[in-house]
């Protein structure tokens, strides 16, 4: 189904004057969309002024999705904290002391009993998150099982691991697994500044091992880290060349947690979390853009750009991983007051 962009019948002629006028009203052709996304040309999106950004962005939203359908997902923490790698935003990391006890993976009756609540509450996809640098066998043939349980509940299924190795993504896909999350983080340039016990290809070589197994990618990264614009695009623009591009991206606003390298990092701008949004749904057009972590601290009225802007998928339900997230009540506030309404699973009109 397509969601023509409509030239605003009350623009008065003068307006043909502004520099801007092309973008304003002839949104990006659509061949454009297929183009390879250089660094230089992702910065130039960012540095568009944010009306023309947003309208842009807008406009391609709306050839590919509805434009008031969001896609919920619901994650659980399946098994926390004691990760032996050193990421400078996580609070489950070993490395930082921030009161997150060590825990065992749970057990499949407590996951499935959380899976069936989020179903019933609404969610279409269940995502569960494991501490680990990646799963040992006896870890994935544990998990096997929990995504055959959430499975035979109807929903979609996530899981995050951690790398993968050789054969461990074909097992997950024989199991029926549906996405497989999996960041970047950041720009390239900047990874080695937020974790040095692991490298960007290695984040690249598990996200081939998922693909080339044939479970979708669910692959985004966190802004607000104290990265430059130039790296919120080289993110962006990494993602735009892997090929294909992921199914979903999620966009994560950094939660400062007391005790990481990056409890004191200055808050980024909500426009320019806005304009991130943006610049992800022009770069990764067919692509879900998750509004993920950040929200529980977001305005609903920032978090209404973020819908302008294209972010069409939230993760729903009280916590995120170890932090909080906005209450269910307070999003089907949300959804009521801006008329949006949950998509059913695979959201994509394309
Ligand atoms: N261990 C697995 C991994 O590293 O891929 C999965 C879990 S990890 C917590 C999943 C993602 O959550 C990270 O890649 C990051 O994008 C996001 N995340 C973690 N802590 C965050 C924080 N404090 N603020 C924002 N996003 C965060
Ligand atoms: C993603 O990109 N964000 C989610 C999910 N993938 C696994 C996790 C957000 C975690 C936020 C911090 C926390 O709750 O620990
Ligand atoms: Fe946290 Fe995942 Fe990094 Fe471990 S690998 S410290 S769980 S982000």
């Amino acid at each position: 189904m397509q969601y023509a962009a409509q030239r605003p019948a009350w623009l008065p002629s003068e307006e043909r004057c502004s520099p801007h006028y092309e973008l304003m009203t002839s949104p990006t052709p659509v061949q454009s969309e297929t183009t390879r996304w250089s660094v230089e040309r992702v910065t130039a999106l960012f540095e568009q002024p944010f009306n023309d950004l947003l309208y842009r962005a807008q406009s391609v939203h709306r050839r590919h999705f509805d434009p008031n359908a969001v896609q919920i997902s619901t994650l659980l923490s399946i098994k926390t904290g004691g990760c032996p790698e050193n990421c400078g935003y996580c609070s489950q990391s070993a490395h930082h002391q921030t009161g997150v006890a060590r825990e065992a993976l749970m057990s499949r009756e407590r996951v499935l009993d959380a899976a069936g609540k989020a179903k019933r509450a609404g969610a279409t996809r269940f995502c569960m998150g494991a501490a680990w640098r990646g799963p040992n066998a006896k870890d994935l043939a544990d998990v096997i099982e929990l995504v055959k349980g959430v499975r035979e509940l109807g929903l979609e299924t996530c899981v995050t691991l951690g790398m993968l190795r050789p054969g461990q993504a074909e097992q997950l896909k024989e199991a029926g697994l549906d996405y497989y999350n999996h960041n970047l983080d950041t720009a390239r340039d900047f990874y080695g500044a937020i974790v040095t016990t692991h490298d960007y290809q290695d984040r690249l070589d598990t996200l081939e091992r998922v693909r080339k197994a044939g479970i979708k990618v669910c692959c985004g990264g966190i802004v607000g880290m104290g990265e430059s614009r130039t790296q919120r695009a080289a993110l962006i623009a990494e993602l735009a060349a892997l090929d294909p591009p992921p199914e979903s991206v999620p966009i994560n606003m950094l939660v400062p947690i007391a005790g990481t390298p990056l409890a004191q990092t200055e808050r980024l701008d909500p426009l320019e979390f806005v304009r991130t949004i943006a610049v992800a749904r022009i770069a990764l057009p067919t692509s879900m853009v998750r509004l993920s972590a950040g929200r529980a601290t977001m305005p609903d009225a920032v978090q209404a750009l973020c819908f302008l802007a294209g972010a069409n998928s939230i993760f729903y339900g009280d916590r995120l991983l170890t932090t909080g997230n906005p209450s269910t009540d307070s999003d089907r506030e949300m959804f009521e007051r801006l008329g949006l309404h949950p998509s059913a699973a695979h959201g994509a009109a394309q």
